[in-house]
């Protein structure tokens, strides 16, 4: 098949999943068009089958204060879709993506039938989405979309919830790990093991884009009280507008020579495979790829039992699932999973295995079934 891909190119789950998707797809065969405003940040080398296309910002007139991304984005979209022939444009993320591919499918006519698909991540439906600038031009997009999916139960049923499009037909595909990259470090891999913390210390890791919604505060909070009563370092990856307020809470807290911030990373499997512990502390997570990314790297998680997080982390074998906010909960079950060294390695052992259910193998042809039931209709 020949499929556009839309996503944001930015650091954060949803650019990750589309990326990861269109390297999956090109190794199947497909033709893989991706159409941004940058290059994804996973997508950055040479890959079989996928080719991207940029999206036009030059263009700049006195009357454009505000630069209409999402015109340039339909423009695109119309011109790769006609140009390559695609049969199906996937869009992730639905603000702007959904609407601007309604617009470029529009735009086709008779010159070329496309079918639409999108991709509801998260905060597209549960805050942005919301807002009453974007509410119903979103509501639009996704009830006109040939298929929509969410990554999880969760993020579904709250589309049906806050939308009321029952009749959208949501289709849950959870999100997927690459199994060849985001594998448990193995004996023969000491020697190149990023080693961070120092001997006799253990590693809490967390990755985000550091936005509100993921309170990397608390999980620094969490952190101070583990380094009180034992050695430990906190490694976060990633950057945004809470980083600053992170690294003042460190300080406060006086933890700061024990919290590295280590900003955007690409190689997010080597810093996983060096962790004790995953750390979220989100107030909302659709689904929390980087949760599933830890636990396919042996890595138990502790993070808020909200959204979709309970359909990834099984609380008390793949991690520890705790009340949004409890953040002495949570500290004490941090201390618990890195002390007892029995619970600690049942619990890489499940996170290993419950990882293997969502293999990229398992997953991506439920994309290509529905692109083709899709295109069928
Ligand atoms: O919706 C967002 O916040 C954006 C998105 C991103 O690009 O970071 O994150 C969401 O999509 C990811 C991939 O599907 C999910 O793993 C994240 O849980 C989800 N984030 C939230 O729901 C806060």
């Amino acid at each position: 098949m020949r499929i556009g891909l839309t996503c944001y190119p930015t650091y954060g789950g949803s650019g990750a999943v589309a990326a990861e998707l269109a390297l999956a797809l090109g190794r199947r065969g497909h033709e893989v068009h991706v159409i941004s405003y940058s290059s994804p940040f996973r997508l950055r080398s040479f890959a079989e089958n996928v080719s991207f296309h940029e999206v036009d910002l030059s263009g700049t007139y006195p009357l454009l204060e505000y630069f209409p991304y999402s015109l340039a984005l339909a423009v695109k979209q119309h011109e790769v879709a006609l140009r390559e022939q695609l049969d199906i444009l996937h869009v992730h993320y639905a603000i702007p993506h959904a609407p601007a591919a309604f617009l470029a499918k529009q735009m086709l006519e008779e010159d070329h039938e496309i079918k639409v698909v999108t991709t509801l991540h998260g905060t597209d439906i549960t805050l942005v989405g919301l807002e009453s600038s974007f509410f119903t031009v979103t509501k639009f997009a996704i009830e006109r979309s040939d298929a929509v999916t969410a990554v999880s139960a969760f993020l579904r049923d709250a589309t049906y919830q806050e939308f009321g499009c029952v009749a959208c037909g949501i289709e849950v595909i959870p999100n997927f790990v690459n199994l060849d990259e985001f594998r448990p470090a193995a004996a023969s891999d000491s020697a190149e093991c990023v080693r961070i913390a120092p001997p006799g210390h253990k590693t809490l890791v967390h990755i985000s884009n550091f936005r509100e919604v993921k309170r990397v505060p608390d999980v620094v909070r969490v952190f101070a009280k583990v380094r009180e009563r034992m050695p430990a370092i906190l490694v976060l990856a990633g950057d945004g507008p809470q980083r600053p307020d992170a690294a003042q809470e460190a300080e406060r807290l006086d933890v700061a020579e024990d919290v590295r911030f280590l900003g955007k990373v690409d190689a997010v499997a080597e810093l996983l495979r060096a962790a004790d512990l995953y750390l979220l502390a989100s107030r909302s997570e659709s689904f929390g790829l980087s949760a599933l990314e830890a636990m396919a790297c042996g890595v138990p998680v502790l993070a808020p039992k909200v959204g979709g997080l309970p359909e990834v982390v099984e609380d008390g074998v793949t991690g520890a699932l705790i009340p949004l906010g409890d953040l002495e909960g949570m500290s004490q079950k941090a201390l618990e999973l890195l002390s007892d060294t029995a619970l600690h390695a049942s619990m890489r052992r499940a996170g290993i295995e419950r990882a293997m259910q969502f293999d990229t193998d398992h997953i991506v042809p439920l994309y290509e079934d529905l692109y083709r039931r899709v295109i069928a209709r």
